[in-house]
């Protein structure tokens, strides 16, 4: 089969909860202490990948993550009496936005013609932190065929990265040598800049990448003040087209004419902060979005409910639709209990350009898997978890059992 994108899902984990440990990032503050919903969250993520699925798309998968965290616990030498903090960050379910698992260099872009992922180190967030052993350890799993694949660890922790959040490729099609553009902060004001530029440099070097076709753009400080923790907030890109709020960048118009000097078929969709502003934006995650290629070659936006139902970014879109734009179709999805910890759409999956056949098998979601996922997460995830059970031994069990039996589920025991 062809290179084609492949959407790699983070299956929501069994304790799924609020404990605002993400500064800068205002969902994560607001919902600090409300009781969560990880069996709903978890369905409502199978649905949104169901949903590719029945666009046509392929759709894979990546499993949570063993919690509450023994190893992290253990490093810090903490039992997880001392900080209800810390304690929470053991627990977290944070895995589930793949966006920030690695980035991803597929092969038309590489000198060594294979396709590269950098697990991401994650290090601005202490419960973000201890991610990345694991998940490279799983990506090196379903990306094990090293003629196609090449998965390296993450960067040193004296830059912090944050993956594919901060990554955008551009290209006349997914399979044609693509523009890699990397968005890093330098200042949040208030807020920490989590992508450092040497970060990006770095991930750019490892995967042998032609400067030519690459680019290293500087988030707008005022982006991330206001709330954009990641530049996925505002931005996103596929193929030729660039969808971004005019306050993405710290020097837009230069960076749209670095991008149409290496892409000339490059078509940028700017929304005005006069139609929606920054605030909104960040609201609403209208550009925390799937911009996707669909079979018939027209590209569709999938956006959450919240975008929706924002009444400054519906007339936007409902402009956009009834226009001549390349974005044919808006697609809203529900992942309410993810954007309740500010993981929309794009945040809960990573892209890989790839061919399926080159890709382990256990990964990749069918009608019947995702109905198998979901008699696991129905029978095992638990209900609710409030803020005062992290920590106790019964609900440690259930979560345990509970992605053990996702792990069985799947033929993924080796993941225990
Ligand atoms: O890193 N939230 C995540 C959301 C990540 C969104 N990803 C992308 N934009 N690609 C974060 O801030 C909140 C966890 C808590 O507060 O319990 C959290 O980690």
């Amino acid at each position: 089969m062809a290179q084609v994108e492949i959407n790699f899902d983070g299956i929501i984990g069994p304790s799924h909860n609020y404990a605002g440990l993400s500064l800068g990032n205002l969902a994560s503050a607001s919902h600090a202490g409300d009781v969560s919903r990880p069996r709903a969250a978890a369905l409502q993520g199978l649905a949104k990948m169901r949903h590719n699925l029945a666009l046509g798309l392929v759709q894979g998968f990546l499993l949570p993550l063993p919690r509450p965290n023994a190893r992290f616990l253990d490093a810090i030498s903490a039992d997880g009496s001392e900080d209800p903090r810390l304690r929470a960050a053991a627990w977290s379910a944070s895995s589930m936005w793949t966006a920030n698992a690695a980035t991803v260099s597929p092969s038309p872009d590489t000198t060594d013609g294979r396709c590269h992922l950098t697990a991401a180190n994650l290090v601005t967030m202490p419960h973000r932190s201890q991610e990345w052993p694991d998940t490279v350890r799983q990506l090196r799993l379903a990306f094990a065929d090293s003629a196609h694949f090449a998965v390296h660890d993450a960067v040193p922790p004296c830059f912090g990265d944050e993956g594919a959040a901060n990554h955008m490729r551009m290209g006349t099609a997914h399979a044609a040598p693509g523009l890699e553009i990397f968005v890093y902060g330098t200042s949040g004001g208030a807020f920490p800049a989590r992508q450092h530029e040497q970060a990006s440099r770095v991930v750019a070097r490892l995967h042998g990448l032609d400067p030519a076709r690459t680019l290293f753009v500087e988030q707008n400080p005022a982006a991330i003040a206001a709330g954009a923790f990641h530049n996925d907030v505002v931005a996103v890109a596929n193929e030729r087209v660039l969808f971004t709020h005019e306050l993405a960048f710290a020097d837009p118009e230069g960076t749209y004419a670095a991008i149409r000097a290496v892409l000339p078929e490059a078509e940028i969709v700017v929304v005005p902060a006069a139609a929606v502003s920054l605030a909104d934006a960040i609201a609403s995650y209208l550009f925390n979005a799937q911009l996707l290629t669909l079979p018939d070659g027209a590209m569709g936006l999938v956006i959450p409910l919240e975008a929706w139902e924002h009444p400054a970014v519906r007339t936007w879109l409902d402009g956009m639709l009834a226009s001549n734009g390349p974005i044919r179709r808006v697609l809203p999805v529900d992942v309410r209990q993810s954007m309740a910890n500010g993981g929309g759409p794009a945040c809960l999956r990573l892209r890989v350009v790839a061919d399926p056949e080159t890709v382990d098998p256990r990964f990749l979601l069918s009608a019947d898997k995702a109905d198998r996922i979901e008699a696991v997460i129905s029978g095992h995830w638990p209900e609710t978890i409030a803020a005062g059970e992290l920590g106790t031994d019964s609900l440690a069990d259930r979560v345990v059992a509970a992605r053990r039996a996702l792990l069985d589920a799947l033929d993924l025991s080796q993941l225990a």
